[in-house]
């Protein structure tokens, strides 16, 4: 069935790292090994071998209105035809700039960049300028990118692969993330009596997705306001991944808070490269070439990828689909879990907007402790026993699924009939791998 991928793998090889350009894509924790893609339309992805799936990847977050959503394509290739990229300002970026400002109340700028990572990187840098404080606190579990002073405790890949702090991150640099559990205030004030002078920013993604799918407990974020107020530190709120996905806006609305700087990415990027970050004007005025805190990028506010981005958000706001891919994502994880009871199959699940995670395990998880006591062995085996049956899923337990518009009744009624054959296979130890 996948005879042509794994020729391809072995090829790639040859010639990229690890025959990947991110870790996670290289599917070593299902042990089996990748799909090489061909194209995507809708809800679904196609593969070399010529095997079509109902993908729930998502490109990782940003399809939200579907791959190759015509109307995103029409745009792009109009705005294609002018060049690709110029390295100067463009009037499309100021009218992607201004529909991110109009739905955010706590963003009066931004500044676009080319990835999440440098995003967050910025974010921090930004932070740590209005401050004059080193120390960050982020949380266990929670997935910033990948530069150097946030991958320690790092989800996602990092997670999957056992190495939730990196090797040739420096240990001066390590020093300045500290660490605390997600839904745990108590341990945040714990660490702010002893170092909050020192703490320029908490960093954290206000619904966890790189740690599977992990909602905050109620009065979470609020005690995280209220911490960086009392020792005049910034509030960061990563919301690449939850960024217009959850909501026309972000998570902050959802749960009313305001933090003082927001990262967006995926969705805003409308599945080409692009990222920003964005604050009141009196934090982003610290930013060169007003203030002193540098930040650049040859390729940063490309003209395509800013095009896709304007497109996206359009659709959004003419369709608010919010409630519909909510109740599509309840409905599925809802009867998974209802599935897993019927076949004695430990299972919860988690849902957020159209984000959703399903747990092998009985509770639904709180923190990145929680999810490492998920049965990886049952969450791989479930993972081969649907991509045999059509169905693309993120390769790891620490990542969460995407449901997007283009995804149909149909497609999560198959999807559900999938799932109830994984599930009866593994109820008699039929395993895959
Ligand atoms: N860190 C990304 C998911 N949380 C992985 C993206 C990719 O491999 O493309």
């Amino acid at each position: 069935m996948f005879e042509k991928s794994r020729e391809l793998f072995e090829e790639a090889k040859r010639y990229i790292a690890g025959g990947v350009n991110s870790p996670v894509r290289a599917f070593k924790a299902v042990g089996i090994e990748p799909l090489f893609i061909k194209k995507a339309r809708g809800s679904k992805v196609y593969d070399e071998d010529g095997n079509e799936f109902i993908d729930y990847v998502n490109t990782w977050g940003p399809a939200v209105v579907g791959h190759a959503n015509p109307e995103v394509l029409k745009k792009v290739e109009k705005v294609l035809q002018n060049g690709f990229s110029f390295g100067a300002p463009t009037t499309i970026e100021t009218e992607l700039a201004k529909r991110i400002v109009d739905a955010f109340e706590s963003i009066e700028s931004v500044r676009f960049v080319n990835s999440g990572t440098e995003a967050a990187m910025s974010a921090i840098r930004l932070a740590r300028g209005v401050t004059g404080r080193d120390n960050i606190l982020k949380f266990i579990g929670c997935y910033h990118g990948h530069s150097d002073g946030l991958l320690v405790g790092a989800g996602s890949g990092a997670s999957t692969f056992g190495v939730p702090s990196s090797k040739g991150v420096p240990l001066d640099f390590a020093k300045h993330t500290l660490l605390a559990e997600y839904n745990d205030l108590d341990a945040v004030k714990k660490i702010f009596a002893k170092y909050g002078d020192t703490i320029a920013c908490i960093i954290v993604e206000p619904v966890a997705g790189n740690m599977g799918v992990i909602k905050p407990k109620e009065g979470f974020l609020e005690g995280l306001r209220e911490v960086c107020n009392q020792y005049e530190s910034l509030l960061i709120f990563d919301e690449v991944m939850t960024g217009f996905r959850l909501t026309y806006g972000g998570v902050q609305h959802i749960y009313n808070i305001e933090p003082d700087i927001t990262i967006l990415g995926k969705v805003v990027g409308g599945g080409f490269p692009s990222a920003c970050f964005g604050a009141k004007k009196d934090i982003m005025d610290y930013l060169s070439p007003e203030g002193s805190v540098y930040q650049a990028g040859t390729l940063s506010g490309n003209p395509i990828a800013m095009a896709a981005g304007v497109a996206t958000l359009d659709i959004l706001k003419k369709k608010n689909p919010y409630n519909d891919l909510e109740k599509n994502t309840t409905k599925l994880v809802s009867r998974a879990v209802g599935l897993a009871k019927q076949y004695g199959i430990p299972l919860s699940g988690e849902s957020a907007g159209s984000m959703f995670c399903l747990f092998f395990r009985d509770d639904v998880p709180k923190n990145y402790k929680d999810v490492l006591a998920s049965d990886l062995n049952l969450f791989n085996n479930y993972f081969l026993g649907m991509l045999n049956q059509g169905i693309y899923l993120p390769p790891s337990q620490f990542e969460s699924n995407f449901i997007g518009i283009q995804h149909t009744l149909e497609d999560i009624e198959n999807t559900l009939i999938a799932i109830e054959n994984v599930f009866k296979d593994l109820s008699v130890g039929k395993f895959y791998l």
